[in-house]
């Protein structure tokens, strides 16, 4: 498959994914949608790949929504097309992915940063949702994922005001879990993929919905849904083996199923 505005490298077992359109500052237009779409689609289909990273670059992992694209459509042509609403599919990735954030993440490179299962930060990233210098709101999960990430006092200032959140504040606010020096962002998270990838798959699935689900439910019907996925794997080959190599102190063979 040949992208236009996206790179994908295969590294063993984790699927590398760069939004590649620098002069625009990695900003996410149409066909930049699109082809993440077909990417994590690829991603998701392919047995061999267990995890995946999505990244930027040095200046920005996105500066947004394209402004450019966006600036003469109508309600009518929002409403009818359901405008980003494509940006479902890349969240309905069921395998685990990693945003790995370096530079400007504003507008909808923050929102597509936050539907990543979490966030490695570079020391110079900047995070913001400054929508509202432009008139509008966040259009693809900011307000909502934003508040759910570092409560109401701080997503409210942010979008109220636009300003931008630096790394450490973004770590104190339990945005991003980890700061790491620029120059290793890329390597750190592939690292951190590389572990995930080594996990049961199944196993790795059915921890991301848990977590994900403490964001739908309450907290006693999110503790069934987790004790029944927990049942659940008991019936697989992977439990055997995980449990299997544990007693027999030797490293699990997962067979993903
Ligand atoms: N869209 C289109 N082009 C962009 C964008 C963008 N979001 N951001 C930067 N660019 C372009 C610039 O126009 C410029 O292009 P050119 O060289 O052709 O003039 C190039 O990238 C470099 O940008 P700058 O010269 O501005 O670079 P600076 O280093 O001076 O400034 C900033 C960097 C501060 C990041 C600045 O570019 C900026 O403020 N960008 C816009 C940030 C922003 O407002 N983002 C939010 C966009 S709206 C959004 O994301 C809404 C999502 C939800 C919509 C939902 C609809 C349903």
């Amino acid at each position: 498959m040949t992208y236009e505005t996206i790179l994908v490298e295969p590294r063993g077992a984790v699927t590398l994914i760069t939004i590649n359109r620098p002069k625009a500052l990695n900003a996410l237009n149409s066909r930049v949608l699109d082809e993440l779409i077909q990417a994590f689609a690829a991603f998701d289909a392919d047995e061999s790949q267990r995890c995946a990273v999505l990244t930027g670059n040095e200046k920005a992992f996105a500066a947004g929504a394209d402004i450019k694209e966006m600036s003469d459509q109508g309600f009518a042509s929002m409403y009818a097309s359901n405008f980003f609403s494509g940006w479902e599919k890349v969240t309905a990735t069921r395998k685990p992915w990693i945003a790995a954030v370096a530079g400007y993440a504003l507008g909808g490179g923050c929102e597509v940063a936050m539907m990543a299962d979490f966030i490695i930060a570079g020391e110079n990233a900047q995070f913001g949702q400054p929508e509202i210098k432009l008139g509008v709101t966040p259009g693809m999960g900011g307000s909502q994922r934003l508040t759910r990430a570092i409560g109401k006092a701080k997503a409210m200032e942010m979008c109220l005001t636009g300003r931008m959140m630096d790394a450490a504040e973004a770590e104190r606010s339990g945005l991003v879990a980890r700061v790491v020096p620029l120059e290793s962002l890329v390597e750190e998270a592939l690292k951190t993929a590389e572990t995930i990838a080594r996990m049961g798959p199944l196993a790795a699935i059915a921890n991301k919905e848990m977590v994900n689900a403490a964001f739908e439910t309450g907290l006693a019907q999110g503790i069934v849904f987790e004790r029944r996925l927990f049942h659940g794997l008991f019936g697989t080959e992977d439990q055997k083996e995980g449990m299997a190599a544990f007693v027999e102190k030797r490293k699990a063979d997962w067979k993903g199923r």
